[in-house]
């Protein structure tokens, strides 16, 4: 067992030898905190947005009340469930689920109540919010609105969940890739 003040003997000499490496770590948390957030906002400027927002259907979408089988408080709660699902790891149990119990119009309403949300390209989701929001948008951020977040989150192992999305969007003219 060394005794206290030879530890802090030990201490001093461990800076001593690794000053340069003690400023390098310095160094890269002063990067991460103070450049950070500058760099997002640099970054976030040049990547601009991915062309798959630049369609937005929301504008086109009229409601014909009369063949809609959920109400509008219904919607809302689905379009916060698939929301939840899309985040992280996909959970497209939940999503086929939501789709298999809706139809065209159902649809249009839980779109409009889904609206455009925040799709975080290094998340693959929402953003995270971790370390005080500060990785959130570094990679570009977007406001999606629902079939852009369904064609981001389905990819062709999703065959399945697709087929029911497909058979719900399809007759209305909306396309999942
Ligand atoms: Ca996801």
């Amino acid at each position: 067992m060394e005794k206290p003040q030879e530890i802090l003997v030990n201490v001093g000499e461990f800076i001593g030898k690794n000053k340069m490496p003690i400023i390098y770590v310095g160094g890269a948390v002063v990067v991460l905190v103070v450049a950070l957030p500058l760099l997002k906002k640099i970054v976030s400027g040049i990547k601009g947005t991915p062309n798959i927002a630049n369609k937005n259907i929301l504008g086109g979408l009229v409601v014909d009340e009369s063949k809609t089988t959920i109400s509008d408080q219904v919607a809302k709660q689905y379009a916060e469930q698939l929301l939840m699902a899309f985040g992280g790891t996909t959970d497209e149990g939940t999503i086929k689920e939501i789709f298999e119990k809706i139809n065209s119009e159902d649809f249009k309403k839980v779109a409009i109540a889904f609206g455009l949300r925040t799709y975080d390209n290094l998340n693959t989701g929402s953003p995270s919010g971790v370390l005080w929001g500060l990785m959130d948008g570094i990679m570009g951020k977007t406001d999606l609105d629902i079939v852009a977040w369904l064609n981001l989150e389905l990819g062709w192992l999703d065959w399945s969940t697709k087929k029911a999305v497909r058979k719900v969007i399809e007759p209305i003219g909306f396309v999942l890739n």
